[in-house]
Formats: C-alpha cells, structure tokens, sequence
C-alpha cells in the first residue's frame, strides 16, 4: 500500500500504526481517520486538497511572491534554505541524498548519496554543521557544511521525521503528535511537547522549520502547515497551503512536505515530495488583502 500516487507505485509505504491513546485527537478536514490516535495511518492520497481545520486558531494563506524551479526527482524530507542556495534532503531506500542547491536555477551543485538501505528525512543547519535523520534506522548524520564529509553520527529511538534548529536546540518530528527537543551537539534529549489545542492532539507532524520563536511543521497528507508554541506545544496557527500547484500538476506528485525560512528576506520556501517548483511565500490572514508591497 502507497500513501502516493500511482505513477510512482514503487515508493514505500509511509505505513505506520499507533497505539491507542486516551486524549482527544484533532482531525484534517477531508483526511477523518488520518490523524486520530490510534489509526492506521495509511490512506491512499485523494487528489482534493486536504487540511487542518481547528475551531479557535487563527486561520493563515499564502501569498506567492516567487516561483523556483525544484528537481522533480526529488522526494524532499528536509529543507534548509542557506543564502542563495539550498540544503535538502531527499529520501526514499536507494535514492536519499544530501544535496545543496543553486536556488534560482534549481541545479544541483553537489549531492552524497546515501547507502542504499537508508531512507533519509529530515535535515537542519548547525552552525558549519548539518544534521541529517533517517526514518527508521535510528540514525542521524552529522555533516561538514562546507566539506560535505560526514563527521559523527548519532543514534536514536523510534522514527526519524523532520529536523530543525531554533538556534539553541534541535527540535525533532517522528510522525506522532510529539516533538523532541535534542541537545545540538550531543544528540541527547533536553525536552519536549505534545503538539495541539485545547486538550486535542495533531499527529502527523513531518517536516519542520524553526522560525522567528515558532515551530512551523507540516502535517502529513495534507495541505496545513501549522504553527506551534514550542514552550506549550500549542497550535497557535493553521497555515492552508493548498492550491500552489495546479490539479493536473498536483496529480503527478506527492504531498506537501518542505518548509525553509529565510529570516533577511523574511519568507519561506514551501515544496513537495517531487514537486517541480518551490514557492516564495508569505503568510497572511485569510481576511487580510493581497498584494505584493
Ligand atoms: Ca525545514
């Protein structure tokens, strides 16, 4: 079973079951089971969009401000945007790379690939560092920005999601409703949140991207990205990212997943697993009027 579409039958599964658990779970409008506790989170993806619809939060849209090509081999994990360039990283057994991008051009400007049996995911900047998890190997690399070599690696439980670095500590995704807050050097975990609102979980959290004090994090399947309160793990805004490809385009591709901020533009990247574009973007009421300043 495939959570894709069907013109890449290959893909693994992202083919995950959970234990039960008591607390209330939020769901995605149009996903239903999906993301309740103890579901079977394997579905197969409806072509309409999908999102997370939480009575209370403050409802957010994009506004494209720019178009970037994106390598459509790509199967996006991890996103780092870097100056004009690009850290990604892309998974799939056979395929997960580490890789640096030219953004306006989308070439790729050098890549590691990764031993086969592993299946790359989420990616974050440490200083001249890079850290790169894997999804269920329980293996997280450590890379030379500028070299490109690998100089430690960690080990870890359980699943590996989405990676990023608020600056002071990583804050790592394993698909569930929790993030883990890990020491940048050491690996180790300094903490955590259960991710939701008002006594209501989300889970499918993947990947992630720590900005201006928020945790920005993609939910899995859908076309939400929310923002979340690292200190409570509250929601505190929905992110409707739909629409950004078209649905003939949206058809041949996988899901929304790729989240990259740049603090001095002040704008976010946003793709998808073998997405042909990246998109510019700003966030903004879905009251608030449009336009480009
Ligand atoms: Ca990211």
């Amino acid at each position: 079973m495939s959570v894709v579409s069907p013109t890449r039958p290959r893909r693994p599964a992202r083919h995950r079951s959970h234990r039960p658990r008591p607390r209330r779970a939020l769901a995605a409008a149009g996903v239903g089971l999906l993301l309740l506790s103890g579901a079977t989170t394997c579905r197969a993806l409806p072509p309409e969009p999908r999102l997370v619809e939480i009575p209370g939060v403050e409802r957010l849209r994009v506004e494209v401000l720019a178009e970037w090509p994106h390598d459509a081999t790509a199967f996006t994990q991890g996103l780092v945007w870097d100056g004009e360039r690009l850290l990604e990283s892309t998974g799939l057994e056979g395929e997960s790379t580490l890789r640096e991008v030219d953004l306006e051009s989308g070439e790729v400007l050098r890549k590691v690939d990764l031993d086969p049996d592993l299946f790359a995911e989420g990616l974050a900047r440490v200083g001249e560092r890079l850290v790169q998890l894997t999804w269920r190997a329980g293996r997280a690399f450590v890379w030379d920005r500028k070299s490109f070599s690998k100089v430690a690696e960690h080990r870890y439980p359980g699943q590996g999601w989405g990676l990023c670095h608020d600056g002071r500590r990583l804050v790592m995704s394993d698909g569930s409703e929790h993030l883990t807050f890990r020491d940048p050097e050491t690996f180790e975990v300094i903490g955590g949140v259960r991710v939701g609102f008002a006594g209501a979980t989300l889970r499918g959290l993947n990947e992630l991207e720590c900005a201006e004090g928020w945790v920005y994090a993609n939910v899995f399947t859908t076309d939400t990205i929310v923002r979340i309160d690292p200190l409570t793990g509250e929601i505190r805004a929905t992110v409707d990212a739909s629409g950004l490809l078209s649905t003939e385009g949206r058809a041949s591709v996988d899901v929304l997943n790729g989240i990259a901020y740049n603090p001095e533009r002040g704008t976010f990247l946003l793709t998808g697993k073998n997405w042909p574009r990246l998109f510019e973007v700003v966030f903004r009421g879905v009251e608030e009027g449009g336009g480009v300043p």
